[in-house]
């Protein structure tokens, strides 16, 4: 079986990926101080000339971009090309805030469906099988991004989108898929309609799901693994830099593969900018290293995590970033202590619940209060009626031990929580209205 898309780039040797990281960069710095005003404008600033970066130990030289200046510069201001040579726009999905567009040449779109397709091949994707893709397709990256990639290594493509779950169902079954691609909280809820329509985990024929486009939990990994019978595989992205594919999981699961020949990454303190040692814990930061319509250098992502040299297994070369623990504005402060929505997640997987829930944050009295509303399952609804309030209070001290601050834990009966097709939304805070 075929293992890597490209494996003479996927598996080579450190300083080859190096010399082909500093050749692009030296020719990409020229292409956006031609282009690019604005950032021309942020480079004189500095005192800098393209001439100063020479190589990628350089990029600490030159500064940041962050979501407000592609605020700023709405629409067309950081555009790399002339409007005539782009093909296509696609646009973030507003998780944040305002959204902003991303435009792409053709030669763009080929670079992120190869990244893509490396991501399918990884996940064991051959031309035998069926990919069923069920993110989002329009402005969303999601949809396009894994229809691409799986066209470029030859599966059969169904191109569902999200939404419409019965049908999703029926088409895996008569279609027989046997590679999925969505949100994991969409494969959550396809895993759960699955078991109420009867189905068994061994009764579909997917072998494996490539989720991504946001935070998931390794708890959350095993219950889809479970409740589709498959293997479960992180992609990760974002519109800026393209979409999904910038970085993949591998069969070893430990971590996904940058694809380093087209996005630098480096980890800097979210509070100074300064860049910190390997291994540390800080923002992901991306140079885009060959992107022409919309070339952004050392672009701060607010996604947290850790990057990992240690050779993979799996025999490809590039660096492995951690699973994000979710973006520094993800981060929800309560009562003076942070919170990641994440943790919740742990504890309630852990403890035997369903992913299924939302928490409520309110101000009372000056205080914060902090509600996590969490569905319990048909089975534990019918056994137990009579003990949700110990349930509740077991619920409470397990959170209060992970998270050092105890949330009100209110069970709610099955289907009361809506569930996601795309992105979910798990906090609702009503704080910032008073
Ligand atoms: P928005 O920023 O509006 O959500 P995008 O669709 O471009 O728009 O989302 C990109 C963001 O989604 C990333 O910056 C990251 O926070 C999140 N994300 C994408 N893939 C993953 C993943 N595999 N794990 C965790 N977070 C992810
Ligand atoms: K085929
Ligand atoms: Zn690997």
């Amino acid at each position: 079986m075929k293992r890597y898309y490209q494996p003479e780039i996927e598996t080579a040797p450190r300083e080859k990926i190096l010399e082909i990281q500093n050749e692009k960069l030296v020719k990409q710095i020229h292409h956006v101080w031609d282009n690019v005003p604005y950032y021309r404008h942020l480079m004189e600033e500095r005192g800098l000339t393209p001439d100063d970066i020479k190589t990628v130990d350089d990029i600490k030289k030159l500064p940041f971009l962050s979501k407000a200046d592609l605020r700023d510069t709405y629409p067309y201001g950081l555009l790399g090309t002339d409007l005539k040579d782009c093909v296509r726009i696609h646009s973030t999905s507003g998780t944040t805030g305002k959204r902003v567009v991303a435009f792409y040449t053709q030669h763009d779109i080929d670079l992120w469906e190869d990244c893509c397709a490396r991501a399918i091949v990884a996940a064991g994707g051959t031309e035998e099988d069926v990919v069923q893709v069920c993110y989002g397709y329009g402005l969303f990256t999601g949809g396009s991004g894994l229809h691409g990639g799986s066209h470029k290594v030859g599966c059969l493509t169904l191109p569902m989108s999200s939404g419409n779950t019965e049908r999703q169902i029926q088409f895996m079954m008569d279609l027989e898929s046997t590679i999925i691609c969505c949100t994991p909280s969409y494969a959550a809820y396809i895993g759960e309609s699955l078991k109420e329509q009867g189905f068994k985990p061994e009764d579909n024929k997917l072998k494996a799901g490539i989720f991504g486009a946001e935070p998931w939990t390794e708890e959350m990994r095993h219950e889809i693994e479970k409740s589709l019978g498959i293997k479960a595989y992180d992609i990760y992205g974002l519109t800026e830099t393209s979409g999904p594919g910038v970085a993949f999981e591998c069969e070893e699961q430990k971590g996904m593969h940058i694809n380093e020949d087209h996005f630098y990454a480096e980890i800097i303190d979210p509070d100074t900018g300064e860049v910190l040692p390997e291994g540390s814990v800080g923002e992901l930061v991306f140079t885009a290293l060959d992107k022409e319509a919309f070339p952004l250098l050392r672009y701060r992502t607010r996604d947290l995590c850790v990057l990992n040299r240690t050779p993979c297994s799996c025999g490809r070369t590039h660096v492995r970033m951690a699973k994000p623990m979710g973006r520094s504005d993800d981060m929800l402060i309560i009562r003076g202590v942070n919170v990641f929505p994440s943790q919740i997640e742990t504890v309630l997987l852990n403890e035997g619940y369903t992913p299924n829930y939302q928490i409520v944050l309110d101000r009372e009295r000056n205080t914060d209060t902090f509600d996590v509303y969490v569905e319990v399952s048909p089975d534990q609804f019918s056994d137990l009626m009579g003990q949700i309030q110990k349930m509740e209070k077991g619920l409470e001290s397990a959170m209060r031990t992970m998270l050092g601050i105890g949330p009100k834990i209110h069970l709610v009966a099955p289907k009361t929580i809506t569930r996601s097709e795309g992105k979910a939304v798990r906090v609702i805070d009503k704080r910032k209205l008073h």
